[in-house]
């Protein structure tokens, strides 16, 4: 798991304009911004060169630009978003990922497809069919990754109502190591796809925790979780907290706020 650039974008003005499905209060600019910088002064601390794109406010939610696209060390994938509001962001950003893979490809109607949906796990890709992703992205994406030689399986979370992406409930930490929400781990239809993997439960009192990210030799946790800290110590991971608070008021994790590669 080891990046060494990443795109990201700065949140714009009207950012409390995006989508969201909690109710944790409006979002304050000034730690909005301040929140993105941190983060982003964290990826560059990682040894990443950050490609920096400017707040476009013709799309609250274009921060997580993890949405946009799907990247492996061989090949892009443009996204289709499932919310009507950030179809548009997949062209604000395609010239900037065409710019480090020119053939990148594109998901195509009626397919809907939301990176954040998408979990890389080594060679293998859970692929999440949820509100955004509809089964025909998922069926989209699993052949672009086959023709680049990952295997790929389907998990449907449209019925886990906690969760807006995949991602949002499971990240892979490498090590063969996957950390998961409780409602998913306990969850038996998904049993047979995480067997093989070892796995580090996260409590559901603080799931939000489970959207973490491996990023060379640290993983990027969200502030505020010093049990599940301690659960990555003991397995033998480095923690990096940085404060989510404003961006999770939106629905955004560590992971929407970057493409790395
Ligand atoms: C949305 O609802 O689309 C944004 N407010 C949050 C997107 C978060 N993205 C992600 O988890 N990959």
């Amino acid at each position: 798991m080891h990046f060494s650039r990443a795109i990201v974008r700065t949140p714009c003005d009207n950012f409390a304009d995006g989508l969201t499905t909690v109710d944790f209060g409006v979002p304050a600019l000034d730690q909005v911004l301040a929140q993105h910088a941190a983060y982003c002064q964290a990826l560059e601390g990682l040894g990443l060169s950050l490609t920096w794109l400017p707040a476009d406010p013709a799309f609250p939610d274009s921060t997580f630009v993890e949405d946009a696209a799907v990247l492996t060390p061989h090949a892009a994938m443009l996204t289709r978003p499932g919310a009507a509001s950030r179809l548009g962001e997949v062209s604000a950003i395609a010239p900037t990922v065409r710019s480090f893979y020119p053939d990148a490809a594109q998901i195509t109607a009626p397919g809907t497809l939301d990176g954040g949906d998408i979990c890389e796990a080594g060679t293998h890709f859970f692929l999440g069919v949820s509100l955004r992703t509809n089964p025909e992205g998922a069926n989209q994406l699993a052949h672009h990754l086959a023709a680049q030689g990952y295997t790929s399986s389907v998990i449907d979370i449209r019925h886990m109502t906690s969760i807006l992406h995949l991602k949002s409930g499971i990240a892979f930490i490498g090590d063969n190591t996957l950390v998961v929400m409780e409602e998913m781990a306990a969850d038996p239809q998904f049993a047979s796809q995480f067997a093989g993997y070892r796995i580090i439960v996260v409590p559901q009192a603080i799931s939000y925790a489970a959207n973490c990210v491996r990023v060379n030799d640290r993983v990027l946790v969200a502030q505020g979780y010093p049990t599940f800290e301690r659960q990555l110590t003991d397995a033998g991971f480095h923690p990096l907290a940085l404060d989510m608070s404003e961006f999770r008021k939106m629905d955004g994790g560590l992971s929407c706020l970057s493409l790395r590669f």
